[in-house]
């Protein structure tokens, strides 16, 4: 046998490696009887286009962003609140790891729409790049900031002050670089990866929120498979977490060391201090219950047991 696994990013970026370690895996443990090609983004077209392949059956795997779905699966859109996970990055994979809201609620949700995702996992905490710099909310008061296709995130952003535009990632360098987007939000390692740092004058480490993607497949070819083969996938799955939690956190690591040494592109990397996180805090808040209560179509009570889960991993 052999599958497709696609994901949304280029060679040693950390989905593609995670697709490639994966494959490397299944094939070990199946003596070579199944293959698993992982592709790069870009062939198949946007990242939009991808989840509507997987959801056809057109590759068996992917790694897949839940921005990119949040115009048909609305719960996918909780991981775009702002402080709402834990900003511990370890408490923010255990989490991801066991919640049971997000691997049975929230994948029952996806599998409504023929996707299942295996894990959640994050690649990272969130920053802003722009040339404005950005020190507290006022900062975003009429800039524009480029978005997944999540319509939470206008209203995220909304709160701040900006406007959102939604682009795949691949147009996004030149879109910073005219001008026609001013700010984009990313994990600090496809910050630098992408070269985005190149055309923007400032990193704000905001960790407003993670970069989650998920380890999805297609619902009826899960489901197809042999118990044995499935097993096989469910453990590897489940090895991987520990794996591209730390592939994650040495990309990150050296993103921010290779932005710092750019000598050719200075680019200022502004840490926000406790105070300043708390203005930002104080304007997300209430975006979670407008989220809980008044974003059509969201299951309440996904949000009410995810916030209990992350309350326990919090100690609280
Ligand atoms: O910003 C984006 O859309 C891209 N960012 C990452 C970290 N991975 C792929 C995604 O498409």
């Amino acid at each position: 046998q052999s599958w497709q696994f696609v994901t949304e990013e280029l060679q040693g970026e950390v989905q593609y490696e995670y697709a490639a370690e994966f494959a490397n895996r299944i094939s070990e443990k199946t003596d070579g009887a199944i293959t698993v090609e992982p592709l790069e983004f870009g062939a198949l077209g946007s990242e939009v286009d991808q989840a509507q392949l997987l959801q056809q059956g057109g590759v068996e795997l992917a790694v897949m962003s839940p921005g990119f779905t949040g115009n048909q699966v609305q719960d996918g859109q909780i991981f775009s609140l702002h402080y709402f996970f834990p900003s511990d990055q370890e408490q923010v994979q255990e989490v991801l790891t066991n919640s049971e809201a997000l691997n049975q609620d929230l994948r029952a949700k996806y599998e409504e729409h023929g996707i299942s995702p295996l894990s959640y996992w994050t690649e990272g905490a969130m920053a802003w790049s722009s040339n404005a710099g950005i020190e507290s909310p006022d900062d975003w008061s009429g800039l524009n900031i480029r978005v997944q296709e999540s319509p939470l995130m206008r209203e995220t952003y909304a709160a701040y002050g900006a406007t959102v535009q939604s682009l795949s990632w691949d147009e996004l360098y030149t879109a910073l670089d005219r001008g026609t987007v001013d700010a984009q939000e990313n994990p600090i390692f496809f910050i630098q990866s992408a070269s985005f740092h190149e055309v923007q004058n400032t990193v704000t480490v905001s960790n407003h929120n993670n970069y989650v993607a998920m380890t999805t497949v297609n619902t009826d070819w899960y489901n197809g498979l042999d118990d044995n083969v499935k097993e096989v996938v469910d453990e590897t799955v489940a090895e991987m977490q520990n794996w591209v939690f730390e592939e994650q956190t040495a990309q990150n690591q050296e993103g921010i060391n290779a932005i710092e040494a750019d000598t050719d592109s200075p680019t200022e990397i502004i840490e926000l201090t406790d105070e300043q996180i708390e203005e930002f805090r104080e304007v997300a808040e209430p975006v979670h219950q407008y989220y809980r209560d008044e974003v059509s179509d969201i299951d309440q009570d996904i949000f009410d047991k995810l916030q209990e889960e992350i309350a326990d991993v919090m100690g609280e």
